[in-house]
């Protein structure tokens, strides 16, 4: 953002005060702060409206302008504007189970432990770009909800035989490989295996799939959060993904054999049955020194993915 661009700003104050306010942005909460005196102002008071145009510090254009936008799980801060926008299932028996995700995104940790003196900061989070809603199924409740691989007992697909991919997109939009993490995967309850890859933006296959342990698992909103880094797929930095694609993992009840990885710590780069470095290759761990994961544990169930930076245009040429 040029510090030269012009951009309109809405920002609210309270019916009473005189607009001799100082505005500040909370880098940790993410939030925007009105105050008059030294004291700050409580949104419930904010009222009027008080509209900023032309030149604004290039530092607070960077926030978007949009802090409520602005969400933190599992030890990830997103924007809610990268969230994935469709999500279909593109191999294997098109119906899995939906479930309600009924405490992902909707109170903040602050809130729940004194929800009478705590705003909550998910109130305006979006669930219809929750997976399962995605991909149309509905909600009575207006909340989020998750899609799951096969289970046993489930009368189809079912795990170890069906293979399940389920590929995710920004449509017109791609999202690009920066330095560190790109994007996060939000697996609900109980960590279950599951594979992903991408699709750089112009290019006809995905790439190889892998396989990661979770890096936290957050107990407020029920999820584990899972980030990847392009640069872990073979992409460089400034290459653009067009599309994810998470696929169901098989275990040793598979008549195949099991899922394996490169790395000999139980993650990595899946290694397939048939494939000739499959001997060399190692168990799929659900966690570091860890076991592998039984057949009731293979289905994943996906409820929210978002890219860590901000999603670019793609030429539908790409
Ligand atoms: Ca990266
Ligand atoms: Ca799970």
């Amino acid at each position: 953002m040029k510090k030269s661009d012009s951009r309109e700003i809405v920002l609210d104050w309270p019916r009473t005060e005189k607009p001799e306010l100082t505005l500040t942005f909370s880098l940790e909460s993410s939030e925007l702060e009105l105050q008059s005196g030294g004291s700050k102002i409580p949104r419930s008071l904010m009222t009027k409206r008080l509209i900023f145009t032309g030149t604004i510090a290039a530092s607070l254009l960077a926030l978007n302008a949009s802090a409520a936008d602005l969400f933190k799980i599992g030890g990830y801060q997103f924007d809610q504007a990268n969230s994935i926008q469709s999500a279909t299932v593109v191999e294997g028996p098109p119906f899995l189970p939906d479930f309600s995700s009924s405490r992902f995104a909707r109170y903040s940790e602050s809130y729940v432990l004194s929800p009478d003196k705590m705003k909550n900061e998910f109130h305006s989070f979006d669930h219809s770009k929750s997976i399962a809603r995605l991909m149309g199924r509905r909600s009575k409740s207006g909340l989020s909800r998750h899609v799951s691989f096969p289970a046993p007992g489930d009368v189809s697909p079912l795990p170890n035989i069906h293979r399940v991919t389920i590929e995710l997109t920004w449509q017109d939009h791609g999202l690009p490989n920066k330095a560190g993490v790109d994007f996060v995967v939000y697996e609900v309850a109980s960590y279950e295996a599951f594979a992903v890859a991408v699709r750089k933006a112009g290019a006809d296959e995905f790439t190889a799939y892998r396989y990661k342990f979770a890096d936290t698992f957050d107990t407020t909103h029920n999820v584990n959060a899972v980030g990847f880094d392009l640069s872990d797929f073979g992409l460089k930095e400034g290459d653009v993904i067009s599309a994810i694609r998470l696929r169901n993992v098989f275990n040793s009840d598979a008549r195949g054999g099991a899922d394996k990885v490169d790395n000999a710590r139980g993650e990595g780069e899946i290694i397939y049955p048939g494939n000739p470095r499959y001997k060399e290759a190692h168990p799929l761990l659900a966690k570091a020194g860890g076991k592998t994961f039984n057949t009731p544990d293979l289905n994943a169930d996906f409820v929210y993915v978002v890219g860590l930076h901000d999603v670019v245009p793609i030429n539908s040429t790409q």
